[in-house]
């Protein structure tokens, strides 16, 4: 990626975002694992994405007779150019290697936000005692010895092993000043990354058009094109002739088998974005007779999600389309239902 270096480690280089192309003004910013909360805050980043360099040996979930492993650090939230209650994107670069049996490929990566940059030990089961809860949950098992627990509700995932995804995008939630990171595994001692790839990619994003629940439930959209989720997918224009694919999935799995709905919504082209029910992130109304449904209501969300793709017949200009879906799960950060963002197809 990069062109010029300067500084500690500092890049300016063009990367995609999930299959999105960014802008060519992206910094990104390679430091040492020591790199500490007071130093980044030294740069500039608001709006760039910044790559934090991490140590797969340190992490911020309960280890057992592991005592080569490493307290995560605390990233600044401030430093890093996130806002509470803004939003931003987390990808994992690089790879890890968990152990001198394994090979450099691990691509799993969790994080956590707090309110403090308060670590305890490694013998505490819940070591964020500030934690901010945010993004998907994920459940950590146990300790490769003595077998203790290690799950905390907080934390969330970044990427999910060899098929991906390797990024997730975050509401940061309010309260959010630190936030720790964390390759996953039940042992720690004997990780290690011998060329030195192993990151994080943040990136800060505005609010998206239509904002859901941000904890793992997503909407992808295509025109004559793979369908795409994250910054910069949310609004399209289709005519006819043009294939249509649309996508409602939970890539990290955390919500197969619950309970969905996905459909959209025909409106004007000149319409605004509305919620019409009582839930601030649904920007579609199932009961309406402009509501079309794609997957029929309240089944089980399939392994991999569902799609629906079709040629769009002539004679829709002055439409749009809003598209969306929920899950129905007591696995989503509230509980009870997961809404991806909205995205919109105005038809020409
Ligand atoms: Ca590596
Ligand atoms: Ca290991
Ligand atoms: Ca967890």
């Amino acid at each position: 990626m990069g062109a010029a270096a300067f500084g500690c480690g500092v890049m300016l280089g063009v990367r995609p975002l999930f299959g999105l192309p960014m802008g060519p003004d992206m910094k990104s910013i390679s430091c040492a694992a020591a790199l500490l909360v007071g130093l980044i805050s030294a740069v500039p980043l608001r709006a760039q994405t910044t790559s934090l360099t991490l140590d797969p040996q340190a992490t911020f979930l309960h280890v057992s007779a592991d005592p080569s492993a490493f307290p995560a650090a605390a990233f600044s939230v401030a430093a890093l150019g996130l806002t509470p209650g803004g939003w931003c994107s987390f990808e994992q670069l690089g790879d890890w290697r968990a152990g001198g049996g394994f090979a450099d490929i691990q691509r799993e990566l969790a994080g956590v936000f707090s309110s403090t940059a308060v670590l305890l030990s490694g013998s505490a089961t819940n070591r964020v005692p500030d934690a901010t809860p945010a993004g998907t949950p994920l459940n950590t098992g146990t300790t490769l010895y003595n077998a203790e627990p290690t799950n905390i509700d907080a934390d969330f995932w970044i990427s999910r092993g060899s098929n991906g995804p390797y990024g997730t995008i975050v509401r940061v939630p309010l309260g959010a000043q630190f936030v720790f990171f964390a390759a996953l595994d039940s042992y720690y001692g004997d990780n290690f990354d011998p060329d030195g790839d192993f990151k994080v990619a943040v990136t800060p994003l505005p609010a998206p058009p239509a904002p859901g629940t941000a904890d793992g439930l997503v909407i992808l959209s295509g025109v004559n094109a793979a369908p795409l989720t994250g910054f910069g997918s949310e609004l399209k224009s289709a005519g006819g002739g043009d294939l249509l694919t649309l996508r409602l999935d939970a890539p990290f799995f955390s919500y197969t088998g619950g309970l969905a709905f996905f459909g959209v919504q025909i409106v004007g082209a000149a319409d605004p974005f509305v919620n019409p029910l009582s839930f601030p992130e649904l920007w579609i109304d199932p009961f309406a007779p402009s509501y079309l449904a794609l997957f029929p209501s309240l089944d089980p969300l399939p392994s991999g999600g569902t799609m629906f793709a079709a040629t769009l017949p002539p004679g829709l200009a002055g439409l749009a389309i809003v598209v969306q879906g929920v899950v129905i799960s007591p696995a989503t950060r509230n509980g009870a239902y997961s809404m991806p963002d909205a995205h919109r197809v105005t038809f020409l």
